[in-house]
């Protein structure tokens, strides 16, 4: 009778170890590689001349000091300047530099606070900005700010 009534309590007990092991396993692989979750231009995206930085977000928090942004375009690599991270799991940079309208690759290179390197790219395209309309084109539409495009 003892043994009738431990068996099921043991077997509850060893089934929540094994479902609290693969929870735990299930987030160390999260927190052990950064993951891109969106970029500023955005993987396909065009951006238009005058082309200024670059953005990329993250999963996780990642160690400014160790993670890297490089960009190159039609005419080989680019100046990035000043990496940063406006606090919100990204990394930002300025672009420097002769911009030229073509196929450019963005490649991160992210550590985890807990030391994982992890690395991807984007690429996009930069075209040269639309021609301004002349003024008798104007029309209501016009009136929209700059600021509103994306
Ligand atoms: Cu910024």
């Amino acid at each position: 009778m003892i043994t009738l009534t431990k068996r099921p309590a043991l077997a509850v007990l060893v089934g929540t170890f094994l479902a609290v092991g693969a929870a735990c396993a299930a987030q160390s692989q999260d927190e052990s590689s950064p993951a891109a979750v969106r970029s500023t231009p955005g993987p396909g995206g065009v951006a238009t001349i005058p082309f200024t930085s670059v953005r990329v977000w993250f999963n996780e928090d990642t160690d400014l000091a160790q993670s890297s942004l490089a960009l190159a375009g039609p005419d080989g690599s680019l100046s990035l300047v000043g990496v940063h991270s406006m606090g919100e799991g990204d990394l930002m940079a300025a672009v420097s530099g002769a911009v030229v309208p073509g196929d450019h690759t963005l490649t991160w290179t992210a550590v985890s606070a807990d030391g994982v390197t992890a690395t991807g790219d984007v690429r996009f395209t930069v075209a040269e900005a639309e021609a301004e309309p002349a003024p008798d084109e104007l029309d209501g539409d016009a009136a929209q700010a700059p600021g509103d495009r994306d």
